[in-house]
């Protein structure tokens, strides 16, 4: 689906200007436009929906069930929205994505095809200077990154994919028309959530795949089925009130009251009962929930962990194949928990291998195929690569960026991300994150998270409007007491054993900071509110000539 129907403009000079059309970058125009701020969003792609118009690898969807995964200001819009399952695929999600651009009118003021390859701050002129892989260099006094947190895709440092004689993809930069496997031996790297999604229906098409495997994961079965009309009924009476509740929660997704009790209080009969019965229902927050203390206690999450492998030996059938599938090296939901349908059952297929690359790495793609350190040769027609992201902090580091005083991102972020409520950062003045690096992002329902900051912004602006405020910068010290607090939350926690994207163990040399606020999505909003409420404390805010016109 091609949308880029926005003219090409080229030196535009603006009050705001927003990096990126996904479900943050759109909402934030809808918003700040209302203000009556000339604003206009620069989007890579030539169509709307960040993530879900680059991931369009076959069984891509969302692990958030479709009525929670949604924007929630549009009330209309809720209710009148049909999710066809339980999940939403990507198809379906990116449809509705185009659905709200059109709905809000917001694809005119979306400039389409522009990468932003550079944002220097003009002190003297008090406005961001974006440059463009086109060329263009736009000015504007407010800059608002909403670049995503997956979405640097990443294909390792391999020797010699330019001598591949088939044909290369990666999950997050799939082609728009499609991919057909038919009759291929393909080869798949990679088993984190994409991996795991793709590699049944590319197993289904493809006449052989092997499953090149460095770190077996956890995943839980999805259990997707057409919407339950029943629940969607009940849900759509129910949605603001669900809404509302989602912000006092700590994924900002109601429905799931806290558990009270220990995993290791319970007898291993009732633990197994309870284990068995979030399996059957299906879903990650449910299984985590299932005892209070899965993500602070080693002993209480081992219990969760081995019953999910206990659940992989009974479902695999080679013994050998079964074992290497099995994780034991790092507690359960310490990496995204992934969601699966047949999964672990794709292995039971004749024409399904699974190679560990821990042992033997890959050395070297090859024209026919690749190789690993042991010598050992693949013949490959087509190599899948699901290798994931620079995660949280990759999009914002690939654009040059300078706040005009002779410091980068790239110093500033050298030991890892530093950011205030992942908002905003010292040295870098009227620039905004939404949803970055040491905010609840990625550990809370991303669209209601992009709400809540963007919402926070927009006060923001109108606070500074109201009060003649033209220039903000946030305060060192408020920035190094929010990421000491963002450490020591997630210190209390088992995150950080584990050698995830989130502490960015997945890019060889990324310092190991671990990047998303784990301290619940309620506690961030309340502190967020608070902040607000005390005229924007860590920010100082100056400047003569307001934020802009009426
Ligand atoms: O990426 P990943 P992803 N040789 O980083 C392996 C979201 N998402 O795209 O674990 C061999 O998780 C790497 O191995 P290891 C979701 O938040 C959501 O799958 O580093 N292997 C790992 O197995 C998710 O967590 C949805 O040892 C190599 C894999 O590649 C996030 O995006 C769907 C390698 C990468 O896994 C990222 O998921 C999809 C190498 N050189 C994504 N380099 C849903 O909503 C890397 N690997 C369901």
């Amino acid at each position: 689906m091609s949308d880029a129907t926005a003219p090409q403009q080229s030196n535009l000079d603006l009050d705001v200007v927003i990096i990126g059309a996904g479900v943050s970058g759109l909402y934030a125009l809808h918003r700040i436009r209302a203000m009556g701020l000339s604003v206009k969003v620069l989007e890579a792609g030539d169509g709307v929906g960040g993530t879900w118009y680059w991931n369009r690898y076959p069984g891509c969807r969302c692990d958030v069930e479709s009525l929670e995964y949604s924007y929630s200001f549009d009330s209309d819009l809720q209710q009148e929205w049909e999710w066809p399952e339980r999940y939403g695929t990507q198809p379906e999600i990116l449809r509705y994505v185009n659905h709200v651009a059109d709905r809000h009118d917001l694809r005119r003021d979306v400039v389409f095809e522009t990468r932003v390859t550079s944002a220097h701050f003009d002190e003297a002129a008090r406005q961001w200077v974006i440059g463009t892989e086109r060329g263009e260099s736009h000015r504007a006094r407010f800059c608002v990154m909403a670049t995503g947190n997956l979405s640097t895709p990443r294909v390792p440092d391999v020797k010699g994919l330019e001598n591949f004689e088939g044909k290369w993809y990666h999950t997050g930069l799939w082609p728009h028309e499609g991919v057909d496997f038919s009759g291929l031996r393909v080869g798949s790297i990679g088993t984190g959530s994409s991996g795991v999604q793709s590699i049944p229906i590319i197993a289904a098409q493809a006449a052989h795949l092997t499953v090149f495997q460095r770190t077996p994961q956890f995943s839980l079965p999805a259990r997707n089925a057409p919407m339950d009309k029943t629940t969607e009924a009940r849900h759509k009476a129910e949605y603001d009130d669900r809404r509302q509740a989602a912000y006092d929660t700590p994924f900002g997704i109601a429905g799931y009251p806290p558990p009270s009790q220990s995993a290791l209080e319970v007898s291993a009969e009732e633990r197994e009962a309870a284990y068995e019965s979030k399996w059957a229902e299906g879903g990650s927050i449910s299984f985590l929930y299932t005892y209070n203390d899965l993500f602070t206690s080693r002993e209480a999450n081992e219990t969760a962990c081995e019953f999910v492998r206990q659940k992989i030996r009974e479902t695999v059938k080679d013994p050998e194949t079964a074992e290497k599938l099995t994780p034991y090296d790092h507690p359960i939901g310490t990496k995204r928990l992934i969601l699966d349908t047949g999964y672990f059952e794709t292995y039971n297929r004749e024409t399904v291998d699974l190679v560990d690359v821990r042992k033997a790495p890959i050395e070297e793609i090859t024209a026919k195929g690749l190789r690993l350190a042991d010598g050992s040769e693949y013949e490959l027609d087509a190599l899948v690569f699901a290798t994931g992201f620079d995660a949280m902090t990759g999009a914002l580091r690939d654009i040059e960026m300078s706040n005009g005083r002779g410091l980068t991102i790239q110093e500033k972020w050298e030991g890892g991300p530093r950011c205030y409520l992942g908002l905003a950062m010292a040295g870098f003045p009227n620039l905004f994150m939404i949803t970055g690096p040491q905010s609840p992002s990625v550990k809370a329902q991303m669209i209601l998270g992009a709400e809540q900051h963007t919402d926070w912004i927009v006060d923001c602006l109108t606070h500074m409007r109201e009060h003649g405020h033209s220039r903000f910068e946030v305060t060192q010290q408020a920035e190094d007491a929010w990421v000491e607090h963002n450490n020591e939350v997630a210190n209390r926690t088992l995150y950080p054993l584990a050698n995830s994207w989130y502490v960015g163990a997945n890019i060889p040399g990324k310092p190991r900071v671990f990047m998303p606020y784990v301290g619940g999505f309620d506690r961030f909003k309340r502190t967020c509110d608070e902040i607000a409420a005390k005229g924007y404390e860590g920010f100082e805010m100056g400047g003569g000539e307001a934020v802009a016109a009426e």
